[in-house]
Order: C-alpha cells, then structure tokens, then sequence
C-alpha cells in the first residue's frame, strides 16, 4: 500500500492545521524560518526534492514478483504535475538489471549494408548536430494486469510504466546518413544493447528514418545510469522495447532479425491462438491521475479532475470525462503545449456530490482514433494477452470519498 500512502499524501498536503480557540498557530507563531538565516547555497551541489516531498517515490508493484534484477519500478503519476517526468522518477524496466557505464569505454558500431561501417566514441556523437524533442515512452506491458481484471490498487501500478522527457541527440537518419546507407535496399535496423541482456529490437526503416534519435540527453542533463547512460535509442510512439539502453550497435539489413524480443515477447496472443508480432506502436490511450486510486475525497465540493492522455501516432485532438461511468461525457480542457507523441495534461472541473461517482476518461488522437472500452478491446484480442492494453481506466469514487480501481464494461 505504499503508493497507496503517496497518493494520500498528495490530499494531505492541502489541509490546513485546525486553527485554535486564539486562530490559527501557522499564522500566529512565527516559525524559526521567519527569523534565522536560511541554509547557505550549494548545500547540495546536486539539489534534492524537500524533506516533506520523500513519500513521492518510484516503487515496485505489490502485486509484481521481482526476478532476479529484471524488474521494473513504476512513475508515481498521481504525484505530478504537467507532463514532464523529472529524471529521478523516471520508470525504470531492466531485463538484467542497470550499469553505470564508463561514457569513454563506450562505442556504438553501425554496421551491415552501409557503405562506411564506423565506430562512434561519445565524443564522436556528441560532435554532430542533435535535436531536443518531448516525448513519452511506455512499456508495452503497461496496464498489463488490468487484461485479467485484478484491480491492481494505484494509477502508479495501473499505468507507470510510462514518462515523458525532453531527449537530446542525433537523428538517427543522420547517423545512417554519415555511414553512407543505401535508401533502396536497407528496410530494417536492428538495435542492440551492451548489457547482459543483449537486448535486441527490430525496427522499420520508416520509423528509423522519420523521428527516432540516438540520446544521450534527458530533461536537460544526460541520460540517468538507470535509463541507458550514456546512450539509448529514442523511438517515439513505439513500445518501451524498442528504446535500446546502452545502445551499442546498429545493424541495417533488408530483413527483420526475428530475436527472441520480438517473437516471444511483447507479442499478443489472439483468440484464435495466433499470435501478433510487432505491434509496436502505442495507440491512444488516457488515465485520470487525480483523484485516482488509493486517494481519498475528504469533502463534497469542487475537484479539479486532471490526467494525461498520449497517442503513438501523433498528437492528442480530443479528451472526454466521465463522472457516471461513461453514460454521459463532457470534453476536458487541454493544456498546452500538446505535442506530438508525447503526453498532454487535461483537466475538467466536477463538483462531487457526496454520492457514488465512476470516473473516466477518454482519448480521441489526430488520426481519429478513439480508446476503446475494456469489453470492446477483449472482443477483438480475448483475455490471454499481456501487452497493448490501451482500454478506458475507471475509478470508483464511494459516498466515503475513497477512490479504488474498478472495470465497469
Ligand atoms: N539494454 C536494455 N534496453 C532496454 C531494456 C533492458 O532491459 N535493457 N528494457 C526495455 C524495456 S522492456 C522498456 S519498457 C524500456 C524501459 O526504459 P526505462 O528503464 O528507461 O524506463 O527500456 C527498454 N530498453
Ligand atoms: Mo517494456
């Protein structure tokens, strides 16, 4: 219930001390920082979060076995504003744990039908023309649980496995460029990481050349040990897998490579006991932040109700809420900016009544695309899948004001 105690924390912080027979003492008494010298600067030469903010923390699902190193730590999105992640609370998903890795010991190979294979140290990289862009990137396992219904108690282990930052590098078209590959022949790059895991993804070469970036910079600095310093591929729209960390070698070819990350994992199985493979692209999807589950309304009245919605396939056009399970919707404001691929902040004003609610949301994107209901996804993907659940999240709201995970239809 750990998150559960972060997302109350978040209600707790607005409540005022009761105030006194003689009003109220945090007007009253004049607190020691009225009086005294503050803290000199530089006391930490790498600032941290106020003492008060320290439940806000990436944790680990309750509900989640951790194997060995592979595990996963989930974004406390109940306890953020606006769209960026700050790096320290970046999801992390490592297959064979994290390595804070010597950027000078570093090389990225790009090799296969290219005219000049080279070798890049980061210097090298970090020398050509790069490009800062926002984007989200989410695991395809994200909302996983919800496909068998165990109402998994936060909107942290519901959905983060998802962030957005500002990532800084070269374009990867670029780099292909500067190795002289053939635009006729090469259909595929292969991406492949320098840990353990030997993590290995395909990707299309009109994905590869249209927006995907070889970062090294993250919100402003580069890239956390956790998140693939210090490079990592960028493939905005597509799966988490897809985002190589400690990217070490790129191959192109005219073929998918078929690795075990992309035939075995990160597949859907279907009723009909097929499978589906590279579904990369992560459709449109949204989820109520707050109040979300694990909060507590603590009196009837105004709420701001606030979530984050994002579409693989461009920008987000449209976010619809609900208060009565979906019966009747009104549009949400979105706040700007709203970009492309990355996520976008919507909000709608509700007066709770003090009476059961079922809170909503709904993304439409650029494409026309709408989320779907739970039930409408089940009836075209059945209920043995894992990944690319994109469905409508529900949030129960009870006359005691607290809010838990609920699938309504
Ligand atoms: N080298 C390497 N890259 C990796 C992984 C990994 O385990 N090793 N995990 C992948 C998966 S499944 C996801 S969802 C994202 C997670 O990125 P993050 O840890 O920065 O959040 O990285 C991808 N890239
Ligand atoms: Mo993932």
């Amino acid at each position: 219930m750990a998150g559960g105690a972060a997302a109350l924390a978040l209600t707790g912080r607005m409540l005022a001390a009761e105030p006194g027979a003689r009003g109220d003492p945090a007007i009253l008494d004049l607190p020691a920082h009225s009086k005294a010298l503050g803290q000199p600067v530089a006391a930490h030469g790498y600032g941290l979060p106020s003492v008060h903010e320290k439940n806000l923390q990436r944790r680990e699902s309750p509900g989640l076995t951790r194997v060995s190193q592979a595990s996963v730590s989930f974004t406390p999105l109940q306890g953020l504003f606006g769209i960026i992640t700050p790096n320290g609370l970046h999801f992390e998903r490592h297959h064979q744990g994290w390595w804070d890795i010597d950027p000078a010991k570093h090389r990225l190979m790009v090799m296969g039908m290219v005219r000049n294979p080279k070798v890049y140290t980061m210097d090298d990289l970090m020398r050509l023309p790069s490009v800062s862009r926002i984007h989200f990137i989410e695991c395809g396992a994200n909302s996983g649980m919800e496909w068998a219904n165990v109402a998994v108690p936060t909107v942290q282990y519901t959905h983060g496995m998802l962030s957005c930052c500002e990532f800084t590098g070269v374009p990867l078209s670029a780099l292909l460029d500067d190795c002289g590959f053939d635009r006729k022949t090469a259909r595929f790059i292969l991406a492949e990481s320098a840990d353990g895991a030997g993590l290995t993804r395909t990707i299309g070469i009109d994905r590869a050349l249209d927006d995907a970036i070889v970062a090294w910079g993250m919100n402003g600095e580069m890239l956390r040990p956790e998140n693939g310093y210090p490079l990592r591929l960028v493939v905005p729209g597509v799966q988490g897998v897809s985002w190589v960390k400690w990217l070490r070698r790129l191959e192109v070819g005219d073929q998918p490579w078929h690795t075990r990350e992309e035939v075995m994992h990160y597949i859907d199985l279907m009723p009909d006991g097929s499978h589906r493979q590279f579904t990369s692209i992560q459709e449109a999807k949204s989820v109520i932040t707050s109040p979300s589950g694990g909060q507590k309304l603590l009196d009837k009245g105004f709420y701001n109700v606030t979530g984050l919605a994002w579409s693989g396939r461009g920008r987000i056009k449209r976010v619809d809420v609900s208060v009565d399970g979906g019966r009747n919707w009104k549009t949400a404001r979105l706040e700007t900016p709203v970009l492309s691929k990355a996520l976008t902040r919507f909000s709608l004003g509700w007066v709770w009544d003090g009476g059961p609610a079922i809170l909503q949301s709904r993304a439409l994107d650029e494409t026309g695309y709408v989320q779907p209901r739970m039930n409408q996804l089940r009836a075209v993907r059945g209920t043995r899948s894992i990944y690319h659940n994109n469905a409508i999240q529900s949030w129960k709201v009870a006359d005691t004001g607290e809010v838990s995970n609920v699938q309504v239809s």
